[in-house]
């Protein structure tokens, strides 16, 4: 049998949640040496039976080896967890979800104590890990250097997308697309519950749904080149007017279904009220300008 380590960058973990682990099992798998800690020790022993070795500490797993990822459940837990701990002529990789804030708050605690530092923000939930067929990647961004020197560790478990020097990019845009997620999923359950009492199966119209929020997530290009050319009626296909006209049908179609309009009602307010500030030949790209605080 060869010995797949060769060569192979040694690195640390701190954090073994269902990410961590997900983690830690593909650099194990490529044949990275890998150092780990958790704060629950019990949870390192399935990856020390698999080739891992385990720090006491934080401090003892910081000091073992580089690169340092941290995947923690969130900024209080990191915090907890290198306090006392010097990373001085570390480099450390927080994969742990935080704000653009708290990154760029952690890369300037990096700087003072003599570390580099990169923010990542991880696009894939842990059966998408070591499965690039999945579609999973990370979001990095901080120190140019850092993701260069490390790039191909870091592409072990996912695939990487680098987007820019600010450290609190990454985090900036991770949450951005969980937030556009967020709507799509409470569009998608005031849906669900139209037609749950109605003889359509679910599993019918699934499909049908998923196929439309397909098709129309391409309009995504359009409210961009509207937002940059600061036109909002360029190629405008379904305009404000038109979208505030519909909006009665849909609410009264969720009453007469015996739905709640709850979520609806956030979104057709601010067209309305963009309608009444007189965009109505606009397309709907200007509800943006009514969320800028
Ligand atoms: N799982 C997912 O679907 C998402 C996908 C997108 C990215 N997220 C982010 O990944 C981070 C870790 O998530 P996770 O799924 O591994 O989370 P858990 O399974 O809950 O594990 C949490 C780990 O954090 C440790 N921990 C919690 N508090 C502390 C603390 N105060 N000090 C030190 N460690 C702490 C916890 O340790 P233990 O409970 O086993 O002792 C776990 O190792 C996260 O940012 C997601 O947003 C995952």
């Amino acid at each position: 049998m060869t010995d797949n380590t060769v060569g192979k960058i040694p690195l640390t973990l701190l954090g073994l949640g269902a990410m961590g682990t997900a983690l830690a099992r593909t650099w194990l798998t490529a044949g990275h040496p890998l150092t780990v800690w958790n704060r629950t020790a019990a949870r390192c022993e399935p990856l020390a039976a698999e080739g891992a070795m385990v720090a006491a500490d934080p401090a003892e797993a910081v000091a073992a080896s580089g690169p340092v990822v941290l995947c923690l459940l969130d900024d209080d837990s990191v915090d907890e967890a290198l306090a006392g701990v010097d990373p001085a002529g570390k480099d450390l990789v927080n994969l742990t979800t935080s704000t653009p804030g708290q990154a760029r708050a952690r890369a300037a605690w990096a700087r003072e104590r003599g570390a580099r530092f990169l923010d990542g923000g991880i696009m894939a939930v842990p059966p998408m890990i070591g499965v690039p067929e999945a579609g999973g990647y990370v979001f990095y961004s901080g120190d140019r250097a850092v993701f260069d020197a490390h790039r191909d560790v870091l592409s072990v478990p996912a695939a990487t997308t680098y987007v820019g020097p600010d450290p609190g990019f990454a985090a900036l845009h991770d949450v951005a697309l969980l937030s556009a997620m967020n709507g799509m999923l409470a569009g998608v359950a005031h849906a669900f519950a139209l037609i749950r009492d109605e003889d359509i199966p679910p599993k019918d119209f699934a499909p049908l749904l998923a196929g439309w929020l397909a098709a129309m997530s391409a309009s995504v290009h359009r409210t961009a080149d509207q937002i940059q050319s600061g036109d909002y009626a360029k190629d405008v296909v379904s305009n404000l007017a038109m979208q505030v006209a519909g909006a009665p049908t849909l609410l009264r179609t969720a009453e007469e279904q015996g739905v709640s309009t709850e979520l609806l009602t956030p979104y057709v307010a601010l067209l309305e009220r963009r309608l009444a500030d007189g965009h109505g030949a606009e397309d709907t790209t200007g509800v943006i300008d009514l969320l800028a605080r």
